[in-house]
């Protein structure tokens, strides 16, 4: 039988592909208003950063599946879709290496000041002017706030630059040799660089606040991977503009793509767009996840990668 999904945000064409040679009938939720064509719909795919609340679940009686094409779901209400007996799935591992990169690719930018210099030389200043000396990465304090599969992730690469690595998180991990903090300021005082490495949602919005940023320091460096809600960016702004910090390389952020204009102005940050899995190996292995987590479903096989929350259904 033909099925029919719901997609949320816009989705790579290789993955729209996919969906279609595999027989799907995909209707686009920004088209989409007639009750009768909802009706019909069984599934719900869209990527980290899709919206699905309880209105929307509402609105769709015969949805038993959430497709996240991301390992981020903070933009799912997973209790509501719980009560409506409506399974979960993300699309965690295939992404960790890729984040891992562009978190360290962000902690080098900044400490050695990489896009900085890049501007320095492109505007011909290295003629008469000499760049400023900066601190070594190799050997410096790494703190992350997060130690799960991308955490780890992150301190391996660390590891590789002998830096010293503290970590902050639910509990400490008894397999891991690095210094464990139970709370992120006592974390942030302690190192040269915070990177950020915990999920969105409730239960870290506004983490990175006023008294994390004083801790790290007017020698601290932010870098967020993570979700722009955990970090309170208004004061990280002030942070910036004050120097209270010395700098943040930031991948996301509160209202993104929208970027806050002060921020686009600051010296001391390098900022990316979104980028941490962009790269077209693992954009196509999270598509395939997702599908495998789709065609399983329908099959009526156990899900690949259902949410944890999920995972007891
Ligand atoms: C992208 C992400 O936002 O996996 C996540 O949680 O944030 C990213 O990989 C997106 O989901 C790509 O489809």
């Amino acid at each position: 039988m033909t099925q029919e999904i719901l997609q949320v945000s816009p989705l790579p064409p290789f993955m729209m592909n996919a969906l279609h040679e595999a027989d799907y009938i995909v209707h686009d939720h920004t088209h989409i208003k007639d009750p009768g064509a909802l009706s019909k719909v069984t599934a719900i795919v869209g990527t980290g950063a899709a919206k699905v609340d309880k209105k929307l679940l509402m609105m769709l009686p015969q949805v038993k599946l959430i497709a996240i094409c991301g390992v981020g779901y903070d933009g799912v209400d997973v209790a509501a879709a719980k009560e409506k007996g409506i399974v979960v799935t993300h699309t965690p591992g295939v992404l960790t290496d890729d984040v891992a990169d562009l978190a360290f690719g962000l902690l080098l930018s900044i400490g050695r000041r990489i896009a900085q210099a890049d501007k320095f030389v492109r505007n011909g200043d290295w003629v008469d002017d000499e760049f400023a000396l900066m601190h070594q990465v190799s050997g410096a304090r790494l703190g992350l706030v997060g130690m799960g599969r991308i955490g780890r992730a992150i301190a391996k690469r660390a590891a590789a630059f002998d830096m010293r690595i503290a970590y902050c998180g639910r509990e400490a991990k008894a397999d891991l040799p690095y210094t464990f903090y139970e709370k992120v300021t006592e974390l942030a005082a302690q190192v040269d660089y915070l990177v950020v490495a915990v999920p969105g949602g409730d239960g870290t919005q506004n983490l990175i606040d006023a008294s994390v940023l004083q801790a790290l320091g007017t020698k601290g460096y932010l870098i967020n991977i993570a979700r722009g809600s955990v970090v309170d960016q208004p004061v990280l702004v002030q942070a910036l503009k004050d120097k209270t910090i010395a700098g943040a390389a930031l991948d996301v952020f509160w209202d993104e793509p929208i970027i806050d204009p002060e921020l686009r102005r600051l010296p001391n940050v390098v900022l990316t767009p979104h980028i941490a899995s962009a790269t077209v190996e693992t954009r196509q292995a999270m598509a395939a996840l997702t599908l495998g987590n789709l065609q399983a479903f329908y099959a009526e096989r156990a899900l690949l990668t259902p949410v944890p929350e999920c995972q007891l259904i």
